[in-house]
């Protein structure tokens, strides 16, 4: 079991003997008080649980009264025996809330998970798990929680030929051609990862992919997996190729405005929902990278994301449009062109359709600046897209810990619509009183036998659940979290992994893209540095972000530049406008900097940026170091694993430093300081 296919669900025998008799016991009688499969899934789970645990299997009794020890069921099945405080409390935790803790049934105390429907159940007996495994559970105290966002979403890029677009863990799990007869195990148990850190919605396909997905044969298939992940409270959402109607309807346009086409959507629909009664609905790239959408009808976003939402609408269907948009006939700096096309469409789009925005306004670079949109419209629904697969940040090589970026982008002030606003609060409908709240994040998973192809990127699929359920966890609690989960209790190993964890995404900044500095990656594939790459659309070449020249270096987007920081609230512009006053991590986003350019510590900025790369390097090294000293206390397999993948990133974080450094010095003209290893 060691070869990480478990995931963070790898239980583990119990050693602590009071919480080992604790367990058995009530595991030795648990009672239902309903009947449903999502129940039938949380009894599969404490199985899997009470088999590794203590080496017995739960009992299971099929009468309330013949003394059961630990009892489940919702609000409403346990609503004879709790007090109406109790309910009212329970019922504020809202459609997946949970409680847990000592009830009175009868004149005794027994243990229990109550959630308002079946799935807070589920989740609840996920956390219950989760206590067990890092040996902090006690029946006698009442613990409740519930997620702050509503969609929490995975967004596959998988093709129907299996491949995965930015996928680096083999192929995709969806085996089509085997679907809808064969059931793969695997579904099972990517439904459980899934339900155990409450992400409870997923689309399918690639964003890019063609329109067969829609065709009857693959809606077949579809609801095969929408049917295994039903119980564990999964909706499937589909990508809907905007050229649909031409590719596999037979009509000889898309325009959203034509009434064929609107029919052709409608049926198209009413057909997904006679399979899937509670599918979710569609998730859109339009008129971006080639793709087709409205513009090539003269029509907008919002009558485009707007015909379709009218489709999905009778079913309580969402509609999510990305807003990852961005056109190479347009001279304007890239950065700015979301909100130049969304922001004058704000409160034109219904009330079903969500605006799906990317962390920051380039494309998931290593370190961005969060987005304009967030906070600039506020009478749409966003939401948002994070990327959970490495695409810019070293693909499955790479240790790269994702929490600390997300982090910083959710605790992002946008000053807008409020004072207060963060990303988080606008994402939480704070701000504006949205009540249907996204978090998507493009997946990671493949056919690799540990699913995520480095055994430490499972990290990142399991912080994404949790930050889309809380987006004020931080990313020190989670690691912890993880690590005692994935690895072991051990406090030497959950204080190194953490350590490890924590310092890898600066790490990777560090030696790929200090100082602000974006998009100067290998051409196509993204992996490894290409500062240099020209040729093509201007929009995808290096030299178009960094500027660099012999005076200096960055992309001027002040005001007098792009114009980009505009888009901001001018509480951010006046922070940021000023090349001594924004935080040092954006400098070269917004500002072209001269070579000599004095930092905060007095260094110049062509110091700085070595001592950046130089810094990246030497960390990884400590990364190994850290890693090295826990080889006795981890196992074999897994230790190798990582170990072997250390030793590459160290190489690539060398090959980033000497190649960014030498390529930038044919500008800079100056030496590097003596101080740091000389690329080479
Ligand atoms: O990050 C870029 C990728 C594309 C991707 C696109 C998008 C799905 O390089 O591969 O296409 O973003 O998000 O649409």
């Amino acid at each position: 079991a060691n070869d990480g296919y478990k995931l963070w669900m790898d239980y583990q025998k119990i050693e602590n003997l009071e919480l080992k008799t604790e367990v058995s016991d009530l595991l030795s009688n648990i009672y239902f008080f309903g009947k449903n499969p999502t129940y039938e899934a949380i009894k599969n789970e404490l199985k899997l649980a009470s088999d590794s645990w203590i080496g017995r299997s739960p009992k299971f009794s099929q009468e309330r009264l013949t003394s059961a020890k630990f009892y489940l069921g919702t609000r409403e099945e346990f609503s004879q025996v709790l007090s109406l405080t109790q309910q009212a409390e329970i019922k504020a935790l809202g459609e997946d809330g949970y409680w847990m803790g000592p009830v009175e049934i009868e004149g005794k105390t027994y243990f229990s998970i109550i959630g308002n429907k079946p799935v807070g159940v589920l989740y609840g007996t996920y956390k219950w798990i989760k206590t067990i495994q890092t040996n902090t559970f006690s029946k006698d105290t009442e613990f409740s929680d519930s997620p702050k966002i509503k969609l929490r979403m995975l967004n596959h890029w998988d093709n129907l030929d299996r491949t995965v677009e930015r996928g680096y863990a083999g192929f995709s799990i969806w085996d089509w051609h085997r679907l809808p007869g064969y059931i793969d195990p695997r579904y099972i148990d990517y439904a459980r990862a899934n339900a155990s850190i409450g992400i409870n919605a997923v689309s399918l396909t690639n964003v890019n992919a063609n329109a067969l997905i829609l065709t009857t044969d693959f809606m077949k298939k579809a609801k095969a997996l929408a049917d295994v992940f039903r119980p564990y409270g999964i909706k499937v959402f589909l990508t809907a190729r905007f050229s649909a109607p031409m590719q596999i309807g037979g009509l000889e346009t898309a325009d959203p405005l034509n009434s064929e086409v609107i029919d052709f959507w409608k049926k198209k629909t009413d057909e997904i929902y006679s399979f899937i009664p509670d599918f979710g609905g569609f998730l859109v790239k339009a008129n971006s990278e080639g793709q087709p959408g409205p513009h090539e009808y003269g029509r907008n976003h919002a009558e485009g994301a707007n015909m379709l939402a009218d489709a999905l609408s009778p079913h309580g269907g969402l509609l999510i449009w990305r807003a990852f948009v961005y056109s190479h006939e347009d001279e304007v700096d890239r950065h700015m062109q979301a909100n130049n096309e969304f922001e004058p469409l704000d409160g034109k789009f219904k009330d079903n359709v969500i605006i799906q925005i990317k962390n920051g306004a380039i494309d998931f670079q290593p370190r961005e600046p969060f987005h304009p949109l967030f906070g600039s419209i506020n009478k749409t629904n966003v939401g948002m897209e994070f990327q959970i697969t490495q695409e810019y940040l070293g693909q499955a090589t790479n240790l790269v810990y994702l929490a600390p970026m997300w982090e910083e982008v959710l605790k992002s002030k946008t000053y807008k619509p409020s004072p207060a606003s963060t990303v988080g609060s606008v994402l939480e409908g704070k701000e504006t009183g949205q009540k249907t709240t996204l978090i998507a994040g493009v997946s990671n998973i493949g056919t690799d036998r540990n699913w995520t192809g480095h055994l430490f990127a499972q990290s990142n699929w399991f912080a994404f659940g949790k930050l889309a359920w809380n987006p004020e966890a931080t990313s020190a609690e989670i690691a912890e979290e993880w690590t005692k989960l994935t690895f072991s209790q051990n406090q030497e190993v959950v204080s190194k992994v953490g350590e490890i964890l924590l310092v890898s995404y600066e790490t990777a900044v560090n030696y790929m893209t200090p100082l602000g500095l974006h998009h100067i990656m290998g051409r196509s594939h993204h992996y490894g540095p290409g500062p240099w790459v020209v040729g093509g659309r201007a929009d995808w070449t290096a030299p178009y972000y960094h500027q660099a020249d012999s005076l200096g270096i960055g992309f001027d987007r002040t005001i007098d530049g792009s114009g980009a920081l505009n888009q901001y609230a001018p509480e951010v512009v006046k922070n940021w406008e000023d090349p001594h006053q924004i935080p040092e991590k954006y400098l070269l986003w917004f500002h072209h900097v001269p070579w000599d350019f004095e930092l905060s510590n007095g260094n110049t900025l062509w110091e700085e940026i070595a001592y950046h790369y130089d810094q990246g390097v030497k960390e990884v090294r400590q990364m190994q170091k850290t890693w090295d000293s826990l080889e006795s206390q981890i196992d074999p397999e897994e230790f190798d694993h990582v170990k072997q993948l250390l030793a590459i990133q160290e190489e690539e974080a060398e090959w980033w430093r000497n190649a960014c450094l030498l390529y930038f010095q044919t500008f800079s003209n100056r030496p590097f300081p003596s101080d740091i290893e000389q690329p080479e």
